[in-house]
Formats: structure tokens, C-alpha cells, sequence
């Protein structure tokens, strides 16, 4: 594979193939897709399940077949590395996550990866050991969507995983988080510990998952910022009894409570307005029987906001609004916030190498907020981090129908290598 006109082409710059590369990013995104592929024509790849394993296994294949040094960390990352001939040399980390959401797309978390090992995999051919070392990073977890914690991955390389936290938490079938992770193979100490001071810099590339860069017929999104975010789980509790014989006056409803709580949240959010987002994704009902009045009701709630200042506002009158409906309706209500991340900037400097990039290659870009929760945000506290968009067919994502073009990938592609170029073989110093 050789690269074309990338930017002011250097000797012994081959030419690459861009149909090449929009093959393989295409039939590698179809390749990994195949890991947790689910009846619905969705992908289901959960922390430490056995698609999640499998996933991991194969990409730790791919990158050795690939040229790439490969090696796990003891949260279950893995690594593939080019290393630099200097043994100080600290490290360029590019990368996603490789779990997904139940019966989620083939494109999110998993282009990020892919996108990586293409790259690297072009530089180290094309010129050989770079200054500082070079790596791809396929994430243990992002999404939350088998435990109540998400970033586990990020978070334990810098540092800032909530040990304490997974003692107590269970999957939604009751297997606790360390049993799964130990059971997987990790979390015993047979890996390096995974906190990392090389890394220089991390770079994501992701979908949008938004329908901002398709609808202005822009292949490139730099993301500027990364909304605020906070998760939070409700539990209502009031008492089981006969739907034929209690009276409404005299029933301690908790799925009434919790329909409550729901509604006055969502319209509390609607009072706020954009940028605002609030959503209830999940929620849990027992003994969930047609004729017994509900006395368990658990529910999720996600709020986002780019300044954290109204992200607490409004998720303290979410709470109050809960406590008040609980009140209403005789109820004890439980509230659980499991995730509390900071709206944050992209690192500037970066944020303009990769604009003068995209103008060197013609390719149309803009700067732009993310509405969605990545690991670039986990990373932005701790290095300088850039996170790079492409576009999402109508928008769509944690879904089937997730679809972005192979020209969008390669585009993607094309900068990303571009980027790790000139932060690996030929900045003399980076921030
Ligand atoms: O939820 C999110 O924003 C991301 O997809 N995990
Ligand atoms: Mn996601
Ligand atoms: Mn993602």
C-alpha cells in the first residue's frame, strides 16, 4: 500500500492507493463486525463476554499479522505498538473502544481502532522506526452498556478508574463486575498495570454520530468540545399488591411514581431547552406482572450539557423532582449518580495541525462540539488530545442502520496518518 499526495509528499513516500485503502477500511470494519453480531443485524460486543474476548483475540491477530508489537494491559486494553529506536522516547496513543451498545453499528468505537492499525501500519512501512513510539489502543469499555460504569478503559490508563466503585456493581443478570473481568482473564495481575505516564498525546478518530457533517456535505469534523455528562439510576420502591382489589387511593404504585418522575424530568428539560439532552433509556420493574401493582421501578437518566455549571443545576432539579414525586405517591426513592464527566476542550495546537491538514489535502472540514461522550474526554484531563469526526449516514448511530461511506473512512484515514507523521517521526518536541 503506498500513499498519494498525503501533503508535501516526501522522499520516499510511495503513493498510496486510496481505492486500497478504502477497501480495507471498509472490509475491516465488515471483519470486526463479525465479533458480537447479533439477529437484529446489529453488533452486541459486552465488557468481558465472550464476543468481547473473541473481538480482542482477533485484533490482537490482526495487529501482529499487521506488523505491529502486541500486548494487553490488566484491564483488558490492548496495544499495538511501533516502538522508536530511543529508549525515552515517550508515546503517541491513537485508538477507540471495542464494546459497543446492545445491538449497536459496526462504526462506533470500532472505526477508531481500525482506523489506527491502517495507519500505523502505513508508517511503519513507509518510514520505518518513528522518534517517539506510536500506538493503537483497542479500549476494554466506553459505553456503560453492560455494567453501571463507563470509560473503563480510558480511565484506568489515566488513573482515574473507580476501583472503589466496582466492588458492588452487577451486570443486569447479577454477575458481578470482577467475577466477569477475572473470569476474562483480567484484573489478576497477570498483565502490566495499566496506568500510563509515556503517553504525549492522544488522538481519536470516530463517527460523528450526529448529522452535522452529511448535511453540510463535509467529510471532516474537528471536534472543538465535549459535552458534560452525568448518569444517573433511580430506584422507586412501594408495595406489591392485587390490581383487582387495592383501591388507586390506597396503592404505593412505584411504576406510577417513577411514570411520574419521567415526565416531569422530560418536561423540565424541555423548560431548559437545547443544548440540553435528557434521556430515560433503561428501566427495570418488578415483579413486572400484568395483575400486581409494581413495587420495584429503576430507571436510568442521562443528561448532558457543554457548561458543567447547568449540567449540576438541572440534575439537582431532576433530583428534587424525584424525591417530590416519591413523596406524592408514599414512596422511598434511591438515587444512584454512577457518572460525573466534565465538558472539556480539544487541545489547540492539535486542533490546528489537523485543520492544516485537512486544508493541505482539500479536504472540506469544521470545527464542531460533540454532543457524545468519548474517550478523548477521559484523556483531554491528563494529555493533549484531539478527537476527529467523519460523517454518519443520516445521522444515525447506536443502531443497526450506523453507516458511514468507505471515501468517508479513508478520508479519515488519511488525516489520521498525516496527524501521527508529523507527531511521531517529525515534531523535534509536542506539547
Ligand atoms: O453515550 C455516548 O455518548 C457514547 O456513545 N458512549
Ligand atoms: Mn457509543
Ligand atoms: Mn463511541
Amino acid at each position: 500500500m503506498n500513499i498519494a499526495d498525503l501533503q508535501q509528499p516526501k522522499e520516499g513516500d510511495a503513493r498510496m492507493n486510496i481505492a486500497d485503502l478504502q477497501q480495507q477500511a471498509e472490509e475491516m470494519v465488515e471483519w470486526l463486525a463479525a465479533y458480537g453480531a447479533d439477529p437484529e443485524g446489529g453488533v452486541t460486543r459486552l465488557l468481558y463476554t465472550s464476543s468481547w474476548i473473541e473481538a480482542q483475540q482477533a485484533m490482537d491477530r490482526k495487529m501482529r499479522a499487521m506488523g505491529l508489537d502486541t500486548y494487553y494491559d490488566d484491564a483488558g486494553n490492548l496495544f499495538g505498538r511501533i516502538a522508536s529506536e530511543d529508549p525515552e522516547a515517550g508515546t503517541i496513543l491513537t485508538g477507540s473502544h471495542v464494546d459497543t451498545v446492545k445491538c449497536g453499528g459496526k462504526y462506533d468505537g470500532a472505526f477508531g481502532i481500525i482506523a489506527g492499525l491502517l495507519a500505523l501500519r502505513y508508517l511503519k512501512e513507509t518510514y520505518g522506526p518513528p522518534k517517539r513510539n506510536i500506538e493503537v489502543v483497542s479500549l476494554c469499555e466506553e459505553e456503560g452498556s453492560r455494567f453501571p460504569l463507563t470509560f473503563w478503559g480510558s480511565t484506568n490508563i489515566t488513573g482515574t478508574a473507580p476501583t472503589d466503585h466496582i466492588a458492588q456493581i452487577r451486570d443486569s443478570e447479577g454477575i458481578p463486575f470482577v467475577e466477569a473481568m477475572n473470569k476474562a482473564g483480567f484484573g489478576l495481575g497477570h498483565y502490566r498495570s495499566p496506568l500510563r505516564k509515556d503517553i504525549l498525546s492522544f488522538i481519536e478518530l470516530h463517527i460523528e454520530q450526529g448529522a452535522i457533517l452529511e448535511r453540510e456535505q463535509t467529510t471532516i469534523g474537528i471536534v472543538e468540545q465535549i459535552v458534560g455528562q452525568k448518569r444517573l439510576t433511580i430506584e422507586c420502591s412501594g408495595e406489591a399488591n392485587h390490581a383487582g382489589t387495592t383501591p388507586m387511593g390506597w396503592r404505593k404504585d412505584a411504576l406510577r411514581g417513577a411514570s411520574q418522575m419521567i415526565v416531569a424530568i422530560m418536561e423540565a428539560a424541555d423548560r431548559r431547552g437545547a443544548p440540553l439532552v435528557a434521556t430515560v433509556g433503561k428501566i427495570e420493574v418488578e415483579p413486572n406482572v400484568s395483575n400486581v401493582i409494581p413495587d420495584k421501578a429503576a430507571f436510568t437518566l442521562d443528561i448532558r450539557h457543554p457548561q458543567g455549571d447547568v449540567l449540576d443545576a438541572f440534575c439537582e432539579e431532576a433530583v428534587a423532582i424525584c424525591f417530590a414525586a416519591a413523596q406524592d405517591r408514599g414512596l422511598q426513592v434511591k438515587v444512584n449518580q454512577h457518572l460525573d464527566v466534565r465538558p472539556v476542550g480539544m487541545d489547540a495546537s492539535l486542533l490546528r495541525s489537523i485543520e492544516t491538514i485537512c486544508q493541505a489535502q482539500g479536504l472540506p472540514y469544521r470545527l464542531m462540539p460533540s454532543g457524545a461522550g468519548h474517550d478523548a474526554q477521559i484523556m483531554a484531563a491528563h494529555y493533549p488530545t484531539s478527537l476527529i469526526f467523519v460523517p454518519s449516514h443520516r445521522g444515525i448511530s447506536h443502531n443497526p442502520a450506523e453507516y458511514t461511506s468507505k471515501e468517508d473512512l479513508a478520508a479519515g484515514v488519511q488525516v489520521l496518518i498525516r496527524l501521527l507523521y508529523e507527531l511521531g517521526y517529525e515534531k523535534e518536541t509536542i506539547s
